[in-house]
């Protein structure tokens, strides 16, 4: 079975934990926290050298890290990841989108907000990373009033790596009111079957 090293409020491992409920696969969890610094011990860092979470254990002896890598693991060979090279190619283009241009910004203030609960310390550098995060938001925004999901208009693993901090992105203090098609898309993934929330 497999086991998922995780931190609970993380957008990043909960992305596993919904690819995992829509595949129905039986798996366990081991919290980690990471304001504790428990993801920098000597032995987790053996488990994962960059010292984060998520990492699922596949086997007493094989780990995986990186939330993106482990849910294209999961969803290989499934109708949450496309066959077809291109399909594949655009659910990696939102995926690198989602780490190099929304996750630095909308996870990064919602960590500071709403898990550490330190607003004041981070008051600079949060007003450096509102307008890069509502720039994320407004791509996604335009490409979802044309396209019900993000590739193929079906929903994949491209979309759940970007539910994952978006529809949480007001603990961060992002204003989604403005963003209709963004909300719509939110009801059709949430509707979907096997959908599990963030905080189940
Ligand atoms: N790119 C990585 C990011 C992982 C990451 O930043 N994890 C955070 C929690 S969401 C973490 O473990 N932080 C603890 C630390 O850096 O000590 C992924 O997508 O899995």
């Amino acid at each position: 079975m497999y086991l998922l090293y995780e931190f609970p409020p993380s957008g990043n491992c909960y992305k596993i934990r919904l690819i995992l409920s829509h595949l129905r696969i039986q798996y366990r969890r081991v919290t980690k926290d990471i304001v504790k610094g428990e993801t920098r011990t000597p032995e987790f860092l053996h488990i994962n050298p960059n010292g984060r979470i998520p990492v699922l254990e596949i086997d007493k002896e094989t780990y995986l890290a990186e939330s993106n890598a482990i849910l294209w693991y999961l969803a290989s060979g499934t109708p949450y990841l496309p066959a077809d090279p291109l399909n594949q190619a655009r659910i990696l283009q939102w995926m690198f989108f989602e780490q190099y241009s929304h996750e630095p910004y909308i996870a990064t203030s919602r960590y500071w907000i709403s898990t550490l609960n330190a607003k004041e310390r981070y008051r600079e550098a949060l007003e450096q990373k509102k307008p890069l995060g509502y720039a994320a938001l407004e791509i996604m925004e335009k490409h979802l009033q044309q396209e019900p999901f993000f590739v193929n208009r079906q929903y994949s693993i491209a979309d759940i790596a970007l539910y994952a901090y978006t529809h949480v992105a007001h603990e961060g203090e992002f204003d989604l009111s403005p963003y209709t098609a963004i909300k719509q898309w939110f009801a059709r993934i949430e509707a979907l079957p096997d959908y599990v929330g963030i905080s189940a």
